[in-house]
């Protein structure tokens, strides 16, 4: 039995030292395709099912191969599908790393069998900076301070805000970060977080965090939830419990996907921090590059706006997600 391991494992390793020479490099592809193994979060959000829609688009358009794997929000599948594209000898790995720390191991294993890394949407926490060639994703504190700062232009002279925050999955750099952010800009100000969970980027997490904060807490005049499924499910909840959400309880999120901005547009969100899931081009675009061993930024930032109520009504008719 261990002889016959052994020498299937001896056959595997040559059918992938033959691979690798008949391409001219580590790919998984008879001919000249670029293989790209992509690890997706999962389907936690609208924003989510967009970038998921944008990456697979743009990888056809781009001639593209996708090895495509959902992690069901789990850092374990991420690392499993990422070993997986390892072994498979992929050209290029592209992720969006759940949470942002505990990589360094899996990475470190990418780039020792050759297979660069791009890092798109969400960032690692690492003190290693060789460990990936590029980061492709949007500065998600600087979406926390413009969400801040709105509040705090919002409410001037109001002697005391109080806020609850619905924080997406722990650990992950865009929890971390909006947070951050929002803090940042309220500092100094009359704006208090009263209570703070998380809601796991998700609808029902939103709506089941936002029960219990309507329980413990008659005085919330604000949520703040770092993306639009989880303040749509406050939105439920708020109704839920008698009270007008957009009026008696102000909401801001992070996002801009088409229910968000329909919800704004009618008055039941009062500020939206738009997020932009459409990285699929781009990504391809750097992928090309990282393969050809071209040079390219450590980091690509994407460029957002802000939208209030008038102007989601102006935009809502021309939102592809
Ligand atoms: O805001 C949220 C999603 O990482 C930017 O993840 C992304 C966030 C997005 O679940 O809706």
């Amino acid at each position: 039995m261990l002889r016959k391991l052994v020498a299937t494992a001896a056959a595997v390793t040559l059918f992938g030292a033959l691979t690798a020479c008949g391409s001219g490099g580590s790919s998984g592809s008879a001919d000249d395709t670029i293989v790209m193994g992509f690890a997706q979060v999962g389907a936690e959000s609208g924003w989510r099912t967009a970038n998921t829609k944008s990456v697979q688009e743009a990888a056809e358009r781009a001639g593209i191969e996708l090895k495509f794997s959902d992690a069901q929000q789990k850092q374990e599948n991420q690392i499993k599908a990422i070993r997986s594209f390892v072994q498979q000898r992929v050209d290029v790995i592209a992720f969006s790393p759940v949470v942002e720390t505990g990589w360094d191991t899996v990475l470190l294993e990418a780039k020792r069998a050759g297979i660069p890394v791009i890092l798109t949407d969400r960032s690692i926490d690492s003190d290693d900076e060789s460990l990936y060639a590029t980061f492709l994703g949007s500065d998600f504190v600087e979406e926390g301070r413009k969400a801040g700062e709105w509040l705090v232009e919002e409410t001037e002279g109001e002697s005391r805000v109080n806020v609850v925050e619905l924080e997406g999955t722990t650990g992950a750099a865009p929890a971390i970060d909006r947070h951050t952010g929002f803090v940042e800009a309220i500092e100094g100000t009359n704006i208090e977080i009263i209570a703070s969970q998380t809601g796991d980027f998700t609808r029902s997490g939103g709506k089941q965090v936002m029960e219990a904060f309507l329980k413990a807490h008659d005085d919330i005049d604000v949520v703040y939830a770092h993306n639009d499924d989880m303040g749509l499910g406050a939105i439920e909840a708020i109704q839920a419990a008698g009270k007008k959400p957009g009026e008696d309880i102000k909401i801001i999120t992070v996002d801009a996907v088409k229910d968000g901005m329909q919800a704004l547009a009618e008055g039941r969100i009062n500020f939206i921090v738009e997020c932009n899931p459409l990285l699929g081009d781009q990504l391809m675009e750097l992928a090309k590059k990282v393969v050809a061993g071209e040079e390219v930024p450590h980091r690509v930032v994407v460029e957002e706006t802000t939208f209030t109520q008038e102007q989601a009504a102006e935009a809502l008719p021309d939102r592809k997600y």
